[in-house]
């Protein structure tokens, strides 16, 4: 097996797996498919197939990563980590020492090699071809997801530019506001690198929009890869095939041979737009603010075309699976750099950018105030507004856990740092956009170097009375419900607990 090849073998699979339901009663792209998604998403349900959408001859998908398990499936990997695992095995690559180690070797260089793009000359993705007046977004059913949204919007394109210098491809998720049947706004935020790429270029940039991609490579778009890298690149490196492309009708870009839908265009230097107010995955709604302008030049299609969106919205949305998927793809690379980070997590209701629990191999006095900055200097991580750096015994993805460790361990006039650095583009909160404060929590243990007290030792049960206690437990006859939860605080179960609690 591996990853589907398109999304059609994606909704197959699927349907096989369980993990899709098709709706064949009309329902309307206004509003009514967000509040049936919502309710979907939230407890957890399967991918939404509306086959019979008002306005649109086109069926709509719906909720496709929703799940761990369906994230799973687009990566036909049994878990997130394993498909990081791969990609660590390339990032920390040693040189060879015996010959079983150079063929591995070259297996590796094989499979980055074997990574990049595919031009092919004929694709599915071109079979119907749509130009000048006949090209209109008037076809496709665009989703208004919430009630105070400007207009329609298309929610999950991966958007294609190239930067004007080094002709480097660039593809990114960026929504885009139906603006009429030939254009949209471009939501280029101001710290992506399809914006740089416009602003590099002069006069007139060349666009094109990849709608109902595979998984995967769908999900790469959302990927916050270093700006020379081509997001089309990772995405044959996570398939283990590599993504074929296809020159574009009217622009001078090569195009996914499988996508189900491409939008064509061009946007000027300069020609701005009020986009939004949008119902963001803030949980807000981002006021309206001037974006670029995208005039479609063609859209070329499969037969029978199916049309792909999200919903974002108050956290947990479809978009915290893909956001998930990032933080583990990306944790052997963040380890590259900074090797003493044991594991991070971005909690769902943080929206990714407002906290990262993150878990070190403590070494020295100020070690944990290192991470903190090393995360305000790296990548997207840079516009993480709380960074809280705990010890490397601690599950960062336990969060009563974590919250036990702020506790108990922090002494807020010593261990909190107060600083000030670039902020998401999204975050109202701030008083000035873009630039504000940011925290800085250290819960890790101090030591003396650190001026403290002598830190006491951890409450742990000895390893011989626990193993008597396993001997004897039927014995005592208390049957306990493992899921009923009482605290899930490793190493100090009840106590503490009520200790919390009170
Ligand atoms: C569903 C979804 C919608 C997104 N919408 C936008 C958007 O409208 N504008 C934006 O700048 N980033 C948006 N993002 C985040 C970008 O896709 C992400 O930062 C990506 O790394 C951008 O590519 P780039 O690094 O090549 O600029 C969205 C992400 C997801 C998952
Ligand atoms: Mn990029």
């Amino acid at each position: 097996m591996a990853p589907p090849a398109d999304l059609r073998a994606w909704i197959a699979l699927l349907e096989r797996e369980g993990e899709l339901v098709r709706i064949a009663s009309e329902v309307d792209p206004e509003l009514e498919i967000t509040e049936i998604n919502d309710r979907v998403v939230k407890s957890g349900g399967p991918a939404l197939l509306f086959e019979n959408v008002k306005g649109s001859v086109h069926p709509l998908l719906i909720n496709q990563f929703g799940t761990e398990r369906r994230m799973c499936l687009a990566f036909d990997a049994p878990s997130l980590d394993s498909v990081a695992s791969k990609l660590s095995d390339v990032l920390e690559m040693q040189p060879p020492q015996g010959l079983v180690d150079k063929v591995k070797g070259l297996q590796k260089l094989k499979s980055i090699a074997d990574s990049r793009p595919k031009t092919v000359r004929r694709a599915a993705s071109q079979e119907i071809v749509l130009e000048s007046d006949d090209a209109s977004l008037d076809l496709l059913p665009i989703q208004t997801c919430w009630p105070d949204d400007a207009a329609p919007f298309i929610t999950l394109p991966a958007v294609i530019t190239k930067d004007p210098h080094t002709g480097t491809r660039n593809v990114g998720m960026y929504r885009m506001q139906k603006l009429g049947p030939h254009a949209t706004a471009m939501h280029w935020q101001i710290h992506k690198d399809g914006r740089a790429d416009y602003l590099a270029t002069d006069g007139r940039i060349e666009v094109a929009v990849a709608l109902g991609l595979d998984p995967v490579t769908a999900y790469s778009a959302s990927a916050p890869l270093p700006k020379h890298i081509d997001e089309f690149m990772l995405a044959g490196f996570l398939r283990g095939e590599p993504v074929e492309l296809v020159q574009a009708k009217t622009v001078d870009l090569e195009v996914p041979a499988n996508a189900e839908i491409v939008l064509e265009g061009y946007i000027e230097k300069d020609e701005l737009t009020d986009e939004g107010p949008f119902g963001d995955h803030t949980g807000y709604y981002t006021p309206s603010e001037p974006f670029p302008v995208f005039h479609l030049t063609a859209i070329t299609m499969r037969r029978d075309a199916i049309y792909p969106s999200i919903v974002v919205g108050k956290p947990p949305q479809e978009d915290a699976w893909l956001g998930k998927a990032t933080e583990r793809i990306f944790l052997p690379a963040i380890r590259m750099t900074v090797p003493e980070i044991v594991d991070y997590d971005l909690p769902i209701a943080g929206a990714f950018h407002n906290c990262c629990i993150v878990s070190i191999r403590k070494a020295f006095p100020g070690h944990a105030q290192k991470v903190m900055h090393a995360i305000w200097g790296l990548g997207m991580l840079s516009l993480t507004k709380a960074v809280v750096v705990v010890d490397e015994w601690v599950d960062v993805h336990d969060y009563e856990e974590v919250m036990f460790r702020v506790g108990a361990n922090v002494d807020p006039a010593r261990d909190v740092l107060l600083t000030e650095g670039p902020l998401d583009h999204l975050d109202h909160a701030p008083t000035r956009q873009f630039y504000g404060g940011k925290i800085g929590i250290d819960a890790t243990h101090k030591g003396p170097q650190e001026g403290t007290r002598e830190w006491p030792p951890e409450i742990e049960m000895t390893p011989e009375v626990q193993a008597l206690v396993d001997r004897r437990w039927d014995e005592y006859g208390i049957s306990l419900d493992a899921s009923a939860g009482n605290g899930r605080i490793r190493q100090s179960p009840g106590p503490l607990r009520r200790l919390l609690r009170r």
